[in-house]
């Protein structure tokens, strides 16, 4: 018996629910706000230029966590490593090709999603917005559908009616909100757009009107650098075709894609209020993450898919139920991966083994805890052949990167953040060039990746 109905066989047992989680025995529920192509710096409380007053203040009485990376940086993939809580090269949703995912999880069902995990313990569960992987019912949850609207309205009002129906019901709930923003293509409206003037957008240290020729700035096939922002931002203004972009151009770019996240934010402020309204605040945990980042010109790219930060990392944070160091910014370094197992633990059902991440629930009470001594990311088989690509191992301070033609980068984070200067030949560094090229052999064959590994020294 799961907790929640403990509870309710317990006749008239009240328990108030500003008592954490273990000790109130309620079971919590998890609405998980899931953007598309959020980069970690495209949020107000990482950046002066955004303005995202909501979500800050919530991240502000919750946690932050400053060193979060998606298990790949690509949409359908990344979904598919949320709902298995494994890496694509294992749950099969490589690149934009999702038959393997489909087969597992969807066909045979010879692996858990999330969503059915939670349902089968007692959780009414509900998705709204962006699928990628086909009808949601299919991988789990037994409410909702996918929206394609790009403003995301239709989503949002499934979320209100979904939090409604549930007011006041003891019987927890697991809310799944997927937006298509900032996801190209962007369509902010003026009132957004007037929040922000395009001259004063401050742009990375690492814009660059275009890209260096090595294999790690490579987007698909060979030599391929995506750049897909033109047209894309057509009710404010048209922009032409890169690469090469100018820094006027990246600012123009900038100011509509803050703009759509400055409407996200006004969205999620009326679903807390929602929260509120419905008496389900208090019990709730709220995640907040990216399926990865995107590229506003920093090394000459737009789009995502390389190891780079602005592709690999995402905001992150946690509110609420369960989160027992409030006000904190954590630099324990997190996947994505890490969501699956954490919702777990939080509803009290067992972690099964082959999950690839780990529980937050320890962080979430000691900030400095350290969860991970690296992580790792991958995106492969971009252009349909499995083993190409780029992968990553990353510790609190360096950065490993190997590349479909084995073209290998180490930065040094505590020095280099905008990763502007490659290690990988420096003789001072190859102690660490060792240690990391181990933790990506490591890797490799834990995901059986069918790439031939970096050489042992
Ligand atoms: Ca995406």
């Amino acid at each position: 018996m799961c907790n929640w109905q403990r509870l309710l066989c317990a006749t008239l047992l009240i328990v108030p629910v500003s008592f954490g989680w273990a000790e109130s025995n309620i079971a919590p529920n998890f609405v998980v706000v899931f953007t598309d192509d959020q980069t970690y710096r495209a949020m107000g409380y990482n950046n002066d230029d955004v303005q995202t007053p909501h979500l800050d203040a919530l991240a502000n009485e919750g946690m932050i966590f400053n060193r979060a990376y998606v298990s790949t940086p690509i949409c359908v993939s990344s979904r598919a490593s949320m709902m298995s809580g494994l890496f694509p090269q294992q749950h099969g949703a490589i690149a934009l090709n999702s038959s393997g995912f489909r087969q597992q999880f969807i066909v045979d069902k010879s692996m858990p999603t999330l969503a059915g995990m939670l349902r089968a313990h007692g959780y009414d569960t509900g998705f709204c917005g962006k699928s990628h992987l086909g009808d949601p019912k299919q991988y789990g949850f037994e409410f909702g559908q996918e929206h394609r609207g790009l403003d995301d309205q239709e989503a949002f009002d499934f979320a209100q009616g979904f939090i409604e129906e549930r007011a006041g019901s003891m019987k927890p709930f697991f809310l799944w909100i997927a937006p298509h923003q900032p996801h190209v293509p962007l369509l902010p409206e003026q009132q957004w757009l007037d929040l922000y003037d395009a001259e004063s957008i401050q742009l990375d240290e690492n814009f660059r009107e275009q890209p260096l020729k090595v294999s790690h700035f490579n987007q698909g096939g060979p030599g391929e650098h995506y750049y897909r922002d033109s047209k894309y931002t057509n009710n404010y203004k048209k922009l032409s075709a890169g690469p090469p972009r100018s820094k006027k151009h990246m600012q123009d770019f900038n100011k509509a894609y803050y703009a759509t996240i400055s409407h996200l934010d006004h969205q999620v402020g009326e679903l807390v209020q929602q929260l509120k309204d419905s008496g389900q605040y208090g019990r709730t945990l709220i995640i907040f993450l990216s399926d990865n980042g995107y590229f506003l010109g920093n090394h000459g790219l737009g789009n995502k898919i390389t190891m780079h930060e602005e592709s690999v990392r995402v905001p992150f944070f946690v509110h609420g139920i369960g989160v027992n160091a409030r006000g904190k910014r954590s630099n324990s370094l997190i996947s994505s991966l890490d969501v699956f197992p954490t919702l777990l633990e939080m509803a009290g059902i067992a972690i099964p083994s082959h999950l690839e991440g780990k529980s937050l629930v320890p962080v979430l009470s000691k900030p400095k805890k350290t969860l991970h001594e690296y992580v790792a990311s991958e995106c492969v088989g971009v252009n349909g052949e499995a083993g190409t690509g780029h992968r990553m191992v990353r510790t609190n301070r360096w950065k490993y990167m190997l590349s479909g033609v084995n073209e290998e980068a180490l930065y040094d984070h505590k020095t280099d953040p905008y990763e502007l200067t490659n290690l990988i030949d420096t003789k001072k560094h190859a102690k660490v060039r060792k240690r990391m090229r181990g933790y990506m052999r490591e890797w490799m064959d834990d995901v059986g990746d069918t790439h031939p590994r970096p050489p042992e020294e």
